[in-house]
């Protein structure tokens, strides 16, 4: 027998768990205002998770899954991402959304059951969350094709899960960009568990990335914790994309550090110790260790930023908190060019019930 293929998964991180750079670090990092900013966007997503926990606790939104931990994987790519460029998130991807202008308010009326949040202040071309796991990787994969026919120097990128790569869409939606070359990125958050299923359980591949080897499409892995790896890796996937150089998949390891979502209770089946032992290694100790050595960031400032990021989440939140509710029978809107009947005889009836608050 001979060798006919051989591949490899090269893995990048240049910030240890405890922030210490393990190399020389790329260009951008020396940057004051981009790291700055790029901290600043890291805090805001961690505080704003925090508040929407509480308002579930309270009530005041449904169901809210948590970005806690993922931090770094999200703004490391939203950083590099272009307004011309198409995000298709999955229901996760709070950081990245608001970095690309979607106001708080409006994810809090996506998960208070208000559609009319995702017709949100974001790129108009961007998707809305997704919750059928890795479709959004075939919505990325046909928004990356569209692109490419119309000629246009952007790329989509598909941000899923770890889960999301045992679905068949996943395998699809790699299968075509490949095949077609297609200018789009697979941004794999590999936070160990899919919901209560470990990766082990879900797979006998020894990392997500080689996933992409059968697709013909390159595949890495990157600490998923370390921004300035996440953002120099997916730089220059998202520029191949962008110059025609076709698709890439990059994993990015990381941890909940949450439930699953406020529905779920994750001490059921996480052992205290593996949590306790991914707090270490989580992304916000890292990126504020490296404002501390490289631009002399303080704990004054840290407190001043904490400040300001709670008012301005204080402020969407009463923005939510203050909308009008929707009328009942916007339900039955944006389906249909024209409504058929006997949608439209529905409509009637409700109109006669109005739900309690709702008009
Ligand atoms: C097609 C489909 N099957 C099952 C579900 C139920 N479900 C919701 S979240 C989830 C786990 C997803 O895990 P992963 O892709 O790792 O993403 P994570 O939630 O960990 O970010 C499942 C199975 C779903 N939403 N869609």
């Amino acid at each position: 027998m001979s060798v006919v293929a051989r591949f490899e998964i090269r893995y990048t991180q240049f910030l240890d768990p405890h922030g210490k750079a393990q190399k020389e670090l790329p260009e951008f990092a020396a940057n004051a205002d981009q790291m700055a900013r790029m901290y600043r966007f890291m805090r805001l997503t961690r505080v704003f998770d925090q508040r929407c926990i509480n308002l579930q606790r309270t009530g005041q939104v449904g169901t809210i899954a948590s970005s806690r931990g993922h931090e770094a994987a999200q703004i490391g790519v939203a950083a590099v991402m272009q307004p011309e460029d198409v995000m298709a998130p999955s229901y996760r991807e709070h950081g990245a959304a608001i970095w690309r202008g979607v106001r708080m308010s409006q994810l809090l009326a996506v998960w208070g059951g208000d559609e009319r949040g995702h017709n949100w202040d974001g790129p108009r071309h961007d998707f809305p969350y997704c919750v059928p796991i890795a479709t959004q990787c075939l919505h990325a994969a046909g928004a990356a094709l569209a692109l490419k026919m119309r000629g246009q120097a952007s790329c989509a990128v598909a941000f899923c899960g770890d889960g999301a790569t045992s679905e068949g869409a996943f395998y699809e939606a790699l299968n075509a960009a490949g095949a077609m070359q297609l200018p789009v990125v697979f941004l794999v958050t590999n936070n160990r568990y899919a919901i209560s299923m470990p990766v082990e359980g879900q797979t006998a591949a020894g990392t997500l990335a080689q996933k992409a080897i059968a697709a013909g499409i390159p595949g890495e892995q990157v600490d998923g914790n370390d921004v300035v790896a996440v953002r120099h890796r997916c730089e220059q996937a998202l520029r191949k994309a962008r110059s025609g150089g076709g698709p890439s998949l990059l994993e990015a390891l990381s941890y909940r550090l949450s439930d699953h979502t406020t529905a779920d209770d994750a001490t059921r089946y996480r052992p205290d110790a593996e949590v306790e032992a991914a707090r270490l290694r989580e992304p916000l100790r890292r990126a504020r260790r490296l404002m501390e050595e490289r631009f002399g960031w303080t704990e004054e400032q840290e407190q001043a930023l904490t400040e300001e990021l709670e008012a301005e989440v204080e402020a969407e939140v009463e923005a939510y908190l203050s909308a009008p509710k929707p009328q009942i029978e916007e339900i039955f809107e944006h389906q249909f060019g024209n409504m058929p009947p006997m949608l439209a005889a529905q409509r009637e009836i409700a109109r006669k019930y109005p739900a309690p608050g709702h008009g």
